[in-house]
């Protein structure tokens, strides 16, 4: 597509702005003139011709339209008869540089909004930009619309009439029509009236749609008076603030032509969502936020990088109040519905606008997403993520998984409420759940071979880190090859509980008897350990059955100590009570003397306790260790029993998920 640009006139009204050169030339703003910025602008929407016609000052136009340097090859033709004739014969001079195809025409003065060009040429009918806002001027065009349609365009039209301005798009059949009868016109003498007189004979044959730009800038330039509002507009145009949010750390071709569209509309603000927020929403980000935020200033046309801390937009939106705020038009369904409607809502309180642009659904990026999510499961990858979770919010929690499945649930389950994003850090995999899947006792008779069998089943469906637990341990001559061989498959923690001879659950307490290991013995195991451990990453916790085993505070503290002395790097401690003041008062102390070792707790009895209460006293890790086991067995049962009772499967039809849900919950690859 073309653009023609109508430069022959001389612009007497503008005084001596156009003693030395075409009116054209004025300036609008600080940087630009009324034909660089409609240059910049063309150039920009990827109009590479231009023809431009002239008469007065035409070298000077000439000789300052190259030294713009545009990417943009402009053809200037000459109206010889600039002093004696309008515009139509400025057209007729240029006639020969159309060859059957859609133009934009404009006539030299017009100073517009980017928005307004885009629109016009996104328009798939042929258009004229009017205004069904601005009031009718007296003496200039005015477009009478019947029936959807432009029928005459003229000064003298006030029925059914809106204010029009010389912008238009012609699609290739409009345009020769109209230039045919410039033509004819033209070749009549008909050489002093307007190009638009030649197409009220025509308007029947020629369909040009009104382009309704309300109060957006399209404007005629033809006095200093002109020229002051509009530069005035342009000042506020220019101020004009577009916010985006990304969370993504894989730039592809798709994010980049939505920035580009987004900047069109103003200054580019990118929100960068926090790692904590793309990790509660998304998958653990591959890049930090650090360097998701340089790649992010570094993307021609972004004009400041802020955080966005959450998935909400509100607090950012409050302090920035962008004139804009830009997304693709996906989140209208799904989770991120709400946080659209808060946007709305944020935005209406001052004033600003939502542009949706159509999401990009190409399947190269979601294989992009894949891989990505690929090499968050790929060992080296896994296994250093807890350390960096427990770093990045200070408290993670991990649900327990004993197969494919369940490690499918703790991966995928999300919820949304209040603008955030809920999902699990991490997975446990539990000695008691392991064993109970396979109809064993949990006493350390489900062996290693089979315990890491069920860490690679989860392993391969899932991309979260895994803490295994390692029950006692076992001999440390054991222990070493325990720890490597988890290292190796991208375990991030191994939990190993101090006691020796026939383990027995926890939860037994002292009904059970179990033997606490010594200290020496205990840290002699955790040093065996570490000295064999290849990665930093890894990651030994010591577990303290002193609570569970009534041996007392003070003994779990003086093992607290000695463990890490012998180089845990986490301590757990248990209990069994439902009242949680010991573990508090555990953690209380424990933090007097050591603020930076991570804790570990597994609240199965005492409950009550929020994640967040947890975070505040110091605990780093929650473990929610047996509860998918505990309430997926119960339901089997139930489903088995609905079957006897009716010796058909239909009652128990309305316990079981729908087939349609376990097919999405297990996509194939
Ligand atoms: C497990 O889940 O196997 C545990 C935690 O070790 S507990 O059952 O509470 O001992
Ligand atoms: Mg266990």
């Amino acid at each position: 597509m073309k653009a023609l640009i109508l430069n022959s006139g001389l612009g007497h009204r503008m005084g001596v702005l156009t003693s030395e050169q075409p009116k054209c030339m004025t300036e609008v703003s600080a940087r630009e003139t009324i034909v660089s910025r409609q240059l910049r602008l063309l150039a920009e929407a990827g109009i590479s011709e231009v023809v431009m016609t002239t008469g007065y000052y035409d070298d000077v136009l000439a000789n300052y339209c190259d030294s713009l340097d545009l990417p943009l090859q402009i053809a200037f033709v000459k109206n010889p008869l600039y002093a004696d004739t309008n515009y139509i014969y400025s057209i007729y001079c240029a006639r020969e540089y159309f060859k059957d195809e859609d133009i934009i025409l404009m006539h030299g003065d017009l100073v517009f909004e980017l928005g307004v060009l885009d629109g016009v040429l996104g328009s798939r009918t042929s258009c004229m930009t009017v205004s069904s806002v601005v009031e009718l001027p007296e003496k200039d065009f005015k477009a009478v619309v019947q029936d959807g349609r432009i029928s005459r365009i003229g000064i003298e039209y006030f029925e059914q009439a809106l204010a029009a301005q010389p912008l238009y798009k012609l699609n290739k059949d409009d345009w020769k029509i109209w230039l045919d009868a410039i033509c004819e016109f033209c070749e009549s003498g008909w050489r002093d009236c307007y190009a638009e007189n030649a197409f009220n004979e025509v308007s029947d044959r020629c369909y040009i749609a009104p382009f309704d730009v309300k109060e957006a800038l399209c404007a005629e330039i033809d006095t200093p008076e002109d020229l002051t509002q509009v530069s005035v507009r342009l000042r506020e145009i220019e101020s004009r603030t577009v916010y985006m949010c990304f969370s993504t750390d894989v730039i592809h071709s798709g994010h980049i032509a939505i920035i580009k569209k987004a900047e069109r509309l103003g200054k580019l603000i990118i929100g960068v969502l926090s790692d904590e927020a793309v990790a509660s929403y998304k998958r653990f980000p591959l890049l930090s936020f650090e360097e998701r935020r340089t790649v992010m200033k570094n993307i021609s046309g972004v004009y400041r990088v802020v955080e966005q801390k959450t998935l909400s937009y509100a607090d950012n939106l409050r302090e920035l109040r962008p004139d804009f705020v830009v997304h693709g038009d996906d989140w209208r369904t799904g989770f991120q519905q709400p946080i659209r409607d808060e946007v709305i809502r944020v935005l209406a309180e001052y004033g600003g606008r939502l542009v949706e642009f159509p999401y990009a659904k190409d399947e190269k990026y979601r294989e992009l997403e894949r891989q990505s999510r690929q090499q968050l499961a790929m060992p080296d990858y896994r296994r250093g993520r807890l350390k960096k979770l427990i770093e990045m919010k200070g408290c993670v929690n991990a649900i327990e998984a004993h197969s494919g499945i369940t490690g499918l649930i703790a991966e995928k389950t999300t919820v949304l409420r209040e603008g955030k994003t809920y999902q699990f850090d991490a997975m446990w995999l539990s000695s008691l759940c392991d064993s109970t899947a396979k109809g064993k006792p949990d006493i350390e008779l489900v062996d290693m071979t089979s315990r890491f069998r069920t860490v690679d089943d989860i392993m391969e469906v899932t991309t979260k880190p895994i803490i295994f637990d390692g029950d006692t341990g076992g001999l440390a001559e054991h222990f070493v090859y325990t720890v490597r061989s988890l290292e190796r498959m991208g375990v991030s923690m191994v939990i190993i509980e101090d006691k020796v001879g026939l383990k027995r659950n926890s939860l037994f307490g002292t009904e059970a008897e179990q033997t606490q290991d010594t200290i020496e013995g205990f840290c002699a195991k955790i040093a065996a350990g570490k000295k064999a451990q290849k990665t930093k990453d890894f990651m030994i916790c010591a577990r303290i059955e002193s609570l569970i085993l009534e041996q007392g505070m003070e003994d779990a503290l003086a093992r607290a100590f000695a463990y890490t002395e012998a180089g845990a790097d986490a301590i757990m401690i248990h209990s069994r009570k439902a009242d949680p003041s010991e573990i508090f008062k555990f953690v209380s102390l424990f933090r007097e003397q050591d603020s930076h070792t991570p804790l570990v707790v597994v609240p199965t009895s005492y409950n009550t306790v929020t994640e967040e209460e947890f975070k505040m006293c110091g605990v780093n890790v929650i473990i929610y260790a047996n509860q998918l086991t505990r309430s997926g067995f119960p339901a089997m049962q139930k489903a088995a029993q609905s079957i006897l009772e009716n010796h058909r499967g239909k009652e128990c039809e309305e316990l079981c998920m729908p087939i349609k849900d376990i097919i999405t919950l297990i996509p194939e690859e």
